[in-house]
């Protein structure tokens, strides 16, 4: 598509939506890429009801989920367009535009989903969250990824020589079509609604990610070999087009922010949840889970990963920072 018969396709689904929040005086339109029910949808519907209470119905959000308005590539471009109002994302589709996203987003940098709250709850996450403004967004607060795993419809991986030869989608982000590369398989990127249809016709061998994200994408369904090598923990990011926040009050501003930093805890309870009703659901569908995996390998092979893009003293300093937390 052609970005204007994008944007027009976007502002018909968008003026399709307001009338139901018409009694608001603004009403922010919100992106995921998820289903209904998904946690980070219903975070983000959490956070419109406490920005409304707070404004007293003057701001309300909707969310347009299912991507509804794009893959996240697209909507990322129209939020920094003031097409779209608000956009809840993964921090991968910025790589290639906003350069402190890639720390984050680097395969092992978090020990731990604790160790990324720390960090993200923290200055490092304040700094990355103020690099988007550069950019046409306001980086508003982080939510939850889980760990991302590799998943296919071929074999059991069971170590990195297993990778070999296989194909995998990969986020659009250079820094992760290296990883797999690093890791000796081959990388593809492509937007997340064409992967399960990718798969299914053997285009590609699998993909990777998070549990309720292989569940509630259905790519379970066509790819039965699910290996919890955890080469990733990124952070999921939610912005607001800056054109839209500019037009708001001091006041208001400070309420957008409250509600998105009210909307993390209530999104991480979600997020456990949901962790693991979606490995129950996938292990009863007989996905073959390997859990024995020596990640030593993984890790070792991506120092030249590392190499290639942590590159500027500030970039260092953050991994040095980021290492350094508990
Ligand atoms: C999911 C993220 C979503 C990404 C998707 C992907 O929540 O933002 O679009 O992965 O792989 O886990 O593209």
């Amino acid at each position: 598509m052609t970005n204007f018969k994008m944007f027009t396709a976007t502002l018909a689904v968008l003026a399709s939506g307001t009338l139901a929040a018409s009694a608001c005086e603004m009403t922010l339109r919100s992106s995921d890429t998820h289903p209904d029910g998904y946690p980070t949808v219903e975070a983000v519907k959490y956070m419109g009801e406490q920005l409304s209470a707070a404004t007293g119905d003057k701001l309300c959000v909707e969310v347009f989920h299912s991507a509804q308005l794009g893959e996240e590539k697209d909507t990322i471009e129209q939020t920094q367009f003031g097409v779209i109002d608000l956009n809840r994302v993964s921090l991968g589709p910025f790589n290639n535009i906003i350069e402190e996203t890639k720390i984050p987003s680097l395969p092992y940098i978090f020990r731990s989903t604790e160790h990324m709250h720390n960090v993200m709850d923290g200055p490092v996450g304040e700094e990355i969250l103020a690099a988007f403004e550069a950019h046409d967004l306001i980086g508003l607060a982080f939510y939850d990824g889980g760990s991302r795993s590799f998943y296919n419809s071929q074999k059991p991986i069971n170590s990195m020589d297993d990778l070999a030869g296989l194909k995998f989608r990969v986020m659009q982000s250079d820094l992760f079509v290296d990883m797999v590369d690093a890791l000796g398989a081959n990388a593809t990127p492509m937007p997340y609604g064409e992967v399960y249809s990718s798969i299914q016709t053997g285009a590609i061998d699998g993909a990777e990610n998070n549990w309720p994200s292989f569940e509630s994408s259905g790519h379970y369904e066509v790819a039965g070999y699910y290996t919890l090598d955890q080469h990733l923990i990124v952070p999921e990011v939610l912005v607001m087009s800056k054109l839209t926040w500019d037009k708001l009050s001091a006041d208001d501003q400070a309420a957008v922010k409250a509600a998105a930093k009210a909307s993390v805890p209530v999104m991480r309870d979600m997020w456990a949840a949901r962790e693991a009703a979606s490995e129950e659901k996938v292990r009863a569908a007989g996905v073959e889970i390997i859990t024995d995996i020596d990640k030593t390998p993984f890790i070792e092979a991506m120092v030249p990963v590392y190499q290639k893009y942590v590159t500027t003293d500030k970039l260092k300093d953050l991994v040095t920072r980021i290492q350094a937390t508990e």
